[in-house]
């Protein structure tokens, strides 16, 4: 796990990880307005994660099913501040826990 900054308030985070049925960190935090920022997913876990956003849309997968074993980055699309709701489009992940908060700001 690699932190792109540190400091005394939560940083942007660029490495999620993906392990069975949870991200790591639980809270995501991400820059607002900065398409192309990137997100690099590595899956740790077994099965194919992926990292998917309810409320981006027709977008709402913004990367498709990460392999186990894999790490890509992706390029952030643009995301206004907000929260956002992450979570794993694979077959009853979302369901079993795999899902977590999204800060942009
Ligand atoms: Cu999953």
């Amino acid at each position: 796990m690699a932190v792109l900054a540190a400091g005394c308030s939560p940083a942007p985070i660029g490495v999620v990880t993906m392990t069975e049925l949870a991200y790591t960190p639980e809270a995501i935090i991400l820059p607002a307005d900065k398409p192309g920022f990137p997100v690099r997913l590595v899956n740790a876990g077994a099965p194919p994660h992926d990292f998917s956003i309810d409320e981006l849309g027709a977008a709402t997968v913004v990367h498709p099913a990460v392999l186990p074993g894999v790490d890509v980055t992706y390029p952030l699309p643009v995301l206004p501040a907000g929260t956002y709701a992450v979570f794993c489009g694979a077959h009853g992940h979302r369901e079993a826990g795999m899902h977590t908060p999204v800060m942009v700001r």
